[in-house]
């Protein structure tokens, strides 16, 4: 991850905490269908739409289509189908979200299998932008087996597992495109919370000395910062002087078999500057493709 200086001598802070993860593609697939509303007819197929919604043709986050909603009070605009998920899976709901007014929400009921909500998990407020912004929230589905639900009244035993429905709520006006509910795979990284020892040193993680990575001067500081973290003891936090700084884990072996690998990081930006989610680079002694995605960038 690095941090560019937009305008040389300005002030630069940010945060990243929490789940580096990388995971292997084939457990990342997504129950749910169409989440880029490109198919259907009258209405995207497999979501339900209410009388404030749009299925919107024009600028989208990715293809020509979208779900616009505008409502004056606070409402669920779309629904999902319900979908199956797998009894003691982490599941990450995220979508993209360009909101013009207002506020939204990204959420998804847990239900049992009478479509009763169980629980609820829902992302953090999406306002107003100047375009598309990435919403998420994770959450863990319970073993069946292993921590069998504490029944209330009227409620029946789950035996074949969970289902769930996503939703978008809103007030104002936004836009949701790319919604995506996909298993968290186990992540291999060391140190993923940035956690210090006594010393200062975050174990796992170094600054890059590689002059070449970026375009201008590398300077700055990198220190641990337990005043702002999403949670754990600390973040890490990169203070450009120069043009760029940036932070770089240990060299990680990638299992022959894989092809694809995911990164996701929690970032915080103040000041002017850019902040760069984790890249990586890949070298192979023999055989296979290895691709990777970068996220968005961060700015403030
Ligand atoms: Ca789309």
């Amino acid at each position: 991850m690095y941090l560019n200086s937009i305008r040389e001598g300005c002030i630069l802070w940010a945060i990243a905490t929490c789940a580096t993860v990388a995971s292997v593609a084939t457990n990342g697939s997504s129950p749910l269908p169409n989440g880029s509303f490109e198919i259907g007819t009258a209405e995207p197929e497999g979501w339900k739409l209410s009388s404030g919604a749009l299925w919107a043709t024009g600028p989208s986050h990715s293809g020509t289509r979208s779900v616009e909603g505008v409502t004056t009070r606070e409402e669920n605009i779309c629904e999902s189908q319900t979908v199956w998920l797998k009894a003691g899976a982490d599941y990450r709901l995220s979508g993209w979200v360009n909101c013009t007014s207002g506020s939204a929400r990204l959420g998804v009921d847990l239900l049992d299998e009478q479509e009763r909500v169980i629980s609820q998990y829902v992302s953090p407020r999406a306002a107003l932008s100047s375009g598309w912004v990435y919403v998420a929230t994770e959450f863990a589905v319970a073993d069946i087996k292993s921590s069998p639900r504490k029944l209330q009244a009227g409620q029946s035993p789950i035996t074949n597992g969970y289902r769930a429905r996503v939703w978008f709520h809103l007030k104002g006006r936004a836009k949701l495109d790319d919604v995506s509910l996909t298993p968290l795979a186990t992540s291999f990284m060391g140190n993923k919370g940035f956690e210090a020892d006594q010393r200062g040193r975050i174990g796992f993680w170094s600054e890059e000395k590689d002059d070449a990575l970026l375009e201008g001067r590398r300077g700055g500081v990198i220190r641990p910062d337990p005043d702002n973290k999403r949670e754990g003891k600390s973040s890490v936090l990169l203070n450009p002087s120069a043009d760029w700084i940036a932070l770089s884990s240990i060299n990680y072996g990638l299992a022959p078999w894989t092809e694809c690998y995911e990164f996701s990081t929690w970032a915080r930006c103040e000041a002017a500057g850019i902040a760069h989610p984790p890249a990586a680079s890949f070298s192979r002694t023999s055989g296979g493709t290895t691709s990777a995605r970068r996220a968005q960038v961060v700015s403030g």
